[in-house]
């Protein structure tokens, strides 16, 4: 037996729940990969999910034996476990049980594809150990002729780890926002003499995934500024410490530049930096064509050399003859010949959207109550939400029975009439079969306010088959929305194949409606899919795809996709009012194209 590195860090840093529940995770899979019984290795994973919803921090309660105990499905071993993982920072029959078993069974059961058994195999009968001795395993011919393994389901895991490998480094927005958010925070709560402390780059972009964080401030005492950026709880090393500009890493693995300039350089530099660099070369070009030279200070006129500084990057395009252009569009893909016409979109912002469209609670498998949901759709600021727990096919997530379904409808109903500030609607995300089918029969189905559909299973069907079942699917008269068309997982699992200008067509034709999913994880439709999208005039709805209260902000990262794709509210369901929306519902599928027109017109 080998016992080389794992991706997997030897032992936890400091054990958080998240990273004891990780622990347990990884034991239930070792567990598996070494043949154990299923009883054995699912107290492991139980604990596991059990870890990841307690509201309490397991390391200030590991000497009260008691409470541990409480905890479902917490016994001897569990407990004893968790102690030592909170007190020591490892535990020991992990470390042990990862020296018997071949390296990199953990960082191949990554993949999807690859269970537990086929990474045992993988690496036992073919020194397999990595995700690039995977692929070159796949390629080579090799891999495939593992037992219950074949060509195909070889080439669709060789996808999935392409679209691993294809994003490197690089981090999701939904992980660099929020920590990006912290630091500007923390900075401005250890400095308060900063001005305009903002970040640039591909996050104020919007990109779905991020190189590294560009930040940008104004201060009188830029050293005073880097000497409290670089003190920061969250910096792990400090790569570069200038007078002016400063380059850190964060514990998450996260990149961050903070650069501090006068401020009459403000806006010029907060031009340079948002990029794209694309935009940006773009952008000097037109300026020299009008005797300027764009520079991080300003405009220097090239005739007299006098340069002349800005207070706005709207300034800016303005003297450059254009019109302003939200970050979200400088990608250098027809935003100057727009803004040149005049014709750049109104784009969709996040105060205007009204309702959430996609959510689930603990009757499937999300982790709250239908209440306390609603609760928090309200708190951040919806005046709708769709309560649109799984159909019955989706056994993994507690999938609801036609009974079920219709108790969950009146539970809704219940809750509508006794909550103050937000309406509810009846709903389902339902399966998708396999040959374009719904989960539920039609009476069912026309009893809800609001029908999701979703590819949940047979997701490495062929292009052609594909297409025709959610094409079949669109021609539903119930199914209103198809939601996260491509099932994509950012960085971890690649879209399922189709071809989806036929998609978008189809929809347009039977009325049907293309989410933009919200989820942090999904991002689906993403940004190319809803430019196109726009331009077949498809219409969209953006859910939030909540399992815990706090998703309901990830609204955010949708509306963040929507704008790159160049969409309008005009163009999105859940912009309407709870009136208008009813009204939509209401209308018969081959109208409501036509409904959202007029809605564009109006406004
Ligand atoms: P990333 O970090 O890979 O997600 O993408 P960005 O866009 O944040 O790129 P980054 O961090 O390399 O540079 C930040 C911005 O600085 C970039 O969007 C535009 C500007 N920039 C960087 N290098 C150049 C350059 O060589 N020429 C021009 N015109 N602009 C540049
Ligand atoms: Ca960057
Ligand atoms: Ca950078
Ligand atoms: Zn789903």
């Amino acid at each position: 037996m080998t016992q080389a590195e794992d991706a997997v860090p030897p032992s936890v840093k400091s054990a958080s729940n998240r990273d004891i529940a990780r622990v347990f995770t990884d034991i239930a899979t070792l567990l598996q990969a070494r043949g154990d019984t299923i009883f054995k290795t699912r107290a492991y994973s139980r604990a596991a999910d059990t870890i990841d919803n307690l509201q309490f921090e397991l390391a200030d309660a590991a000497d009260d034996e008691d409470r541990l105990r409480a905890i479902p499905g917490f016994g001897d071993a569990i407990v004893s476990k968790v102690q030592e993982l909170v007190r020591t920072g490892r535990l020991e029959f992990f470390e042990k049980l990862k020296a018997e078993m071949p390296a990199g069974i953990l960082e191949l059961t990554q993949v999807p594809g690859i269970g537990p058994k086929t990474a045992m195999r993988a690496a036992e009968g073919l020194g397999i150990h990595s995700r690039e001795q995977l692929a070159a395993s796949i390629e080579s011919g090799q891999f495939e002729q593992l037992p219950r393994m074949g060509k195909k389901a070889a080439q669709n895991i060789l996808r999935h780890l392409n679209t691993r490998m294809s994003q490197g480094e690089r981090i999701a927005i939904g992980t660099a926002l929020p920590e990006a958010e912290r630091v500007m925070a923390a900075l401005q709560a250890a400095c308060p003499g900063i001005r305009n402390l903002t970040y640039a780059g591909s996050l104020r972009r919007h990109r779905e995934t991020i190189g590294d964080v560009d930040m940008l401030c104004s201060a009188d005492d830029p050293g005073a500024v880097m000497d409290a950026f670089s003190s920061l709880t969250a910096v792990r090393n400090i790569m570069a410490k200038g007078e002016t500009k400063s380059m850190v890493v964060l514990d998450s693995g996260l990149q961050v530049d903070l650069r501090v300039v006068p401020d009459a350089a403000f806006a010029a530099t907060l031009l340079y930096f948002t990029g794209s660099k694309e935009h940006g070369i773009r952008l000097r070009d037109r300026a020299i064509n009008r005797g300027l030279s764009l520079n991080e200070y300003g405009a220097t006129d090239t005739a007299t050399g006098k340069t002349e500084t800005f207070t706005s990057e709207e300034q800016i395009y303005q003297r450059l003859g254009l019109p302003y252009i939200p970050p979200e569009l400088r990608e250098d893909s027809g935003e100057l010949a727009a803004a040149e016409r005049g014709e750049l979109p109104q784009l969709i912002t996040l105060a205007d959207v009204r309702g959430d469209l996609h959510s689930h609670t603990d009757w499937t498998d999300g982790r709250a109550y239908i209440e306390d949901m609603a609760n928090a759709a309200k708190d951040a600021g919806f005046e709708y939400l769709a309560v649109t727990d799984h159909s019955k096919s989706a056994t993994v997530a507690n999938g609801l029975s036609v009974e079920r379904l219709a108790e969950h409808n009146e539970a809704v109903r219940v809750l509508d009439n006794k909550l103050d500030g937000i309406h509810l609607l009846t709903g389902t995300e339902m399966d998708i079969l396999i040959d374009g089918k719904m989960d539920y029969p039609d009476d069912a189905l026309a009893e809800l306010d609001i029908v999701l559909g979703s590819i949940h299973s047979y997701m490495d069907q062929d292009r052609a088959t594909m297409t025709a079942r959610i094409i079949t699917a669109m021609q539903n008269e119930n199914l209103d929305i198809i939601a996260h068309l491509t099932t994509r997982l950012i960085g971890k699992r690649a879209p399922v194949e189709l071809d989806f200008d036929a998609i978008c067509k189809a929809a347009v034709e039977t009325g049907t409606v293309l989410e933009i999913n919200a989820s942090t994880q999904r991002l689906d439709l993403k940004d190319l899919h809803i430019r196109r999208a726009m331009d077949l005039g498809v219409i969209f709805s953006i859910g939030t795809d909540s399992h815990r209260m706090h998703q309901f902000v990830d609204a955010r990262y949708g509306v963040g996709m929507a704008r790159r794709g160049w969409c309008t509210p005009q163009r999105v369901i859940n912009t309407l009012s709870h009136a208008d929306f009813l009204r939509f519902v209401s209308t018969p599928k081959s109208g409501r194209y036509a409904f959202m027109d007029r809605y564009e017109h109006q406004s």
